[in-house]
């Protein structure tokens, strides 16, 4: 095992209304969640989307769960054939959810986003999930991003924050629709996950 924490007690920073960072909230999962999103993608592999624009993403996605991803513009598609969302990431996901004031979340998908050095995640919202009244849960794992966090219009400035391994981002309420993104990833080797960042999105998407 790795210490990678220093036995560090997790934390909470106030990212704004409805939204709150839980800094090493994974801390103790980390392992469990990695394994999980390694079983996931031996089942359906990262695939580079390309988006309604016609631009190949620079970050590789796969996904578990009820609902998976296609494109901005086509949004969900409910598929019969899929990986299950694990008890384990329900589980995970739901006390995540509770800790930062959501006690009534119950995902059923979970999207993974898979960095490589310079990958990015332009600024963009979520809004595809059929009712916004759920909050997501947000899990990094592996080399550390500047997360980009701004308002409810793209042009409002972003505040900047360094996601690392074990930290978790929660948000909903009047911050659910706010536009976000990731800085181009900085090259790096991660003692789990070698060189990439994967981000785990939990969301009530259907
Ligand atoms: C990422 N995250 O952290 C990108 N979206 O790699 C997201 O786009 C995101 O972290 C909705 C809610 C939480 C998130
Ligand atoms: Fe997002």
């Amino acid at each position: 095992m790795f210490d990678f924490f220093q036995d560090e007690a997790p934390w909470q920073e106030p990212l704004a209304a409805g939204a709150v960072i839980l800094r090493r909230f994974a801390q103790y999962d980390v392992d469990a969640l990695y394994r999980e999103l390694i079983r996931v993608a031996e089942q359906a592999p990262f695939v580079h989307r390309v988006t309604p624009g016609g631009f190949t993403m620079s970050v590789a996605m796969t996904g578990c769960g009820a609902a998976q991803w296609v494109s901005g513009r086509e949004g969900y598609l409910s598929q019969s054939q899929h990986v299950a969302l694990s008890p384990l990431l329900l589980h995970f996901a739901q006390s995540a959810a509770t800790a930062a004031g959501y006690p009534h979340f119950i995902p059923d998908s979970c999207l993974i986003n898979r960095y490589a050095p310079d990958s990015k995640m332009t600024l963009h919202q979520d809004k595809n999930e059929r009712s916004l009244s759920h909050p997501i849960v947000s899990v990094s794992l592996g080399l550390p991003a500047v997360f980009l966090f701004g308002g409810l219009s793209r042009s409002d400035k972003t505040a900047k924050v360094l996601l690392e391994h074990g930290d978790v981002v929660v948000w909903g309420g009047a911050s659910r629709l706010c536009f976000h993104g990731i800085s181009p990833l900085k090259p790096g080797i991660h003692p789990l996950t070698g060189p990439y960042r994967f981000n785990l999105t939990f969301r009530k998407a259907l």
